[in-house]
């Protein structure tokens, strides 16, 4: 039953069918489902693929969109159950502050890293996109998270990775946080160039490099 559910869940994404997405998500809620293989296996597949097809030219704009609405209807959805899961158990593992850097709005890949750490026991925060750098310092400044994760999915943006972390020397909080990049233009060869402390290709590696670097601490 597991399979085919799970299968749907991926097919709601790929037909861009919030609806349909919707009620999947809450019949994984309702059936007690392991919501890290409802991520995984299900709907996190179908907005994979759906990206992929983007870029093979087989899917367009408009289908991108509604995949992209019908991911994050799922998400809302699945978010609060993912704080209160058992994994949480009201004790978080550590606090990680996220945000997509200036000038980009992309924050599907983010949201799905949000909710991988949170359904790993972290507190996350999220800022949003668009986050302008002396925004991300301040906020690390107040909220003195362990892990501060910066999403960029285009090249003119990666640049703002760098900035902040200059900002962040520059004002005495690097080594108060553990910076983390992410996103398709950026690589481990980025991640050394801007000497951020790590550097993760997918939501459940991001999650894996969080629980390492906090284990450092
Ligand atoms: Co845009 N876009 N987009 N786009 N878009 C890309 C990134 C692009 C590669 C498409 C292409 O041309 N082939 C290209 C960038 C080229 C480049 O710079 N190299 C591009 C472009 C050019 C643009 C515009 C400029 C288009 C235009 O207007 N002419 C424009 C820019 C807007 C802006 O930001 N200022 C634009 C707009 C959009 C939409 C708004 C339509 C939409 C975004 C909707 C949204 O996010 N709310 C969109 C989308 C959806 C894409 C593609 C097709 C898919 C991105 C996505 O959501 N993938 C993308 C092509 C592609 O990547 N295949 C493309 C699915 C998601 C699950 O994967 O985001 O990679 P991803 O996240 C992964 C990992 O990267 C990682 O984990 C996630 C889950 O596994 N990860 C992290 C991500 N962040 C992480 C952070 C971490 C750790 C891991 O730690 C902090």
């Amino acid at each position: 039953m597991g399979t085919e559910m799970f299968e749907a869940m991926r097919n709601s994404i790929l037909d861009g069918d919030e609806e349909l997405a919707k009620e999947l998500a809450e019949s994984a809620l309702h059936e007690n489902l392991d919501l890290t293989s409802v991520m995984n296996d299900g709907f996190l597949r179908g907005i994979q693929e759906m990206g992929e097809l983007y870029q093979a030219g087989e899917y367009f704009l408009p289908e991108l969109v509604c995949a992209a609405d019908a991911m994050k209807a799922a998400l809302e959805i699945l978010t609060p159950a993912l704080k209160s899961s058992s994994n949480h158990a009201g004790m978080s593992k550590g606090q990680v502050v996220l945000a997509t850097v200036a000038g980009d709005v992309h924050d599907i890949g983010k949201k799905i890293v949000a909710a991988m750490l949170t359904a790993g026991g972290y507190d996350v925060y999220d800022l949003g996109v668009d986050v302008p750098v002396e925004k991300i310092v301040e906020i690390v400044a107040e909220r003195k998270p362990d892990v501060l994760g910066l999403s960029a999915l285009l090249t003119t943006t990666m640049q703002e990775q760098k900035n902040t972390i200059a900002l962040l020397e520059n004002r005495g909080l690097r080594n108060q946080v553990k910076v983390i990049v992410g996103g398709a233009p950026v690589s481990s060869r980025w991640a050394e160039l801007i000497h951020a402390d790590g550097y993760s290709d997918n939501a459940i590696d991001a999650v894996k490099l969080v629980t390492r670097l906090i284990s450092e601490r």
